[in-house]
């Protein structure tokens, strides 16, 4: 991680990586979700993200598919290689810190056009969240939960898809509710435009959300959410064994459960 993308990081709550994944890559991890498409579940009724917001509302809900590491070869392997990409653990350990671990399942968002957005949350102040935090501490970054999404269709302006209030993960105060129903103070939410291929990074105690979907395309965002290795936010980190028969070392470690590095917890190499 460089010093200008530490800044920026530590600065904005978020990162923003350009070309990880190739476009055979790209390509071959959308082949396997169209293999599988017929798991998703639009979030309609209940299950709406809008939060009654008329800024937020669509035509439609967001789509949710899950289980994509334990799928049958050769679909799994583009999102196994996500896991613990050697392009992104070094992100990963300074951000979090060494022997990070896989909390909750990796799931994908996939938008159609019409599709609502979802109310902007996130965990910064007032008071403070021991699962979803970032502080800075000894000249380090210290991240709670910090999801790593990786883009598998292009995001223009206007699109929508994610946005992000920069710098609220050091807010000292809560975040108005009109604006986390982006109904006030829009100018202060920032939509994060990007490619297919390339990754965002961002620590859940920045204040984020979704906006509605605007393009004729699919949205297409894979969220793979990390903690520090001696914690957990989500409850279930006993994985099924489909999906854990055939991981590689590095992708094992990702997947201990919480306790202690000193306790021989594995770690992730990288050339760093
Ligand atoms: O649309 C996005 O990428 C953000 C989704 C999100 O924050 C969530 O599902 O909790």
């Amino acid at each position: 991680m460089t010093e200008n993308e530490k800044y920026l990081f530590d600065l904005t709550g978020y990162l923003l990586l350009k070309n990880v994944l190739s476009p055979e890559e790209v390509g071959l991890a959308n082949e396997a979700i169209d293999q599988h498409a017929e798991g998703i579940v639009e979030r309609v009724g209940d299950l709406s993200l809008s939060g009654g917001s008329a800024a937020l509302q669509g035509t439609t809900g967001r789509g949710d598919l899950g289980g994509m590491l334990g799928w049958e070869r050769p679909w799994r392997d583009p999102f196994r290689e996500m896991l613990a990409h050697p392009k992104i653990v070094p992100y990963l350990h300074q951000i979090i810190g060494k022997g990070f671990r896989l909390d909750h399942n990796m799931s994908l968002i996939t938008m159609r056009k019409g599709a609502e957005g979802h109310t902007l949350h996130g965990s910064s102040g007032p008071e403070f969240d021991p699962h979803q935090y970032y502080v800075f501490r000894d000249g380090s970054m210290h991240s709670g939960l910090t999801v790593v999404s990786w883009q598998l269709a292009d995001v223009g302006l206007e699109h929508g898809g994610f946005c992000v209030i920069p710098g609220s993960h050091k807010g000292n105060f809560r975040c108005p509710s009109a604006m986390k129903q982006y109904e006030i103070n829009q100018e202060f939410v920032k939509q994060v435009t990007c490619e297919a291929g390339d990754v965002v990074i961002f620590t859940e105690a920045v204040t984020h959300g979704t906006l509605p979907w605007n393009a004729d395309h699919e949205r297409r965002s894979l969220l793979v959410r990390y903690s520090p290795g001696n914690l957990a936010y989500a409850s279930g980190y006993d994985w099924p064994d489909a999906m854990r028969e055939g991981l590689t070392e590095a992708q094992r470690a990702v997947l201990e459960p919480p306790y202690h590095l000193r306790l021989n917890r594995p770690v992730v190499e990288t050339s760093e």
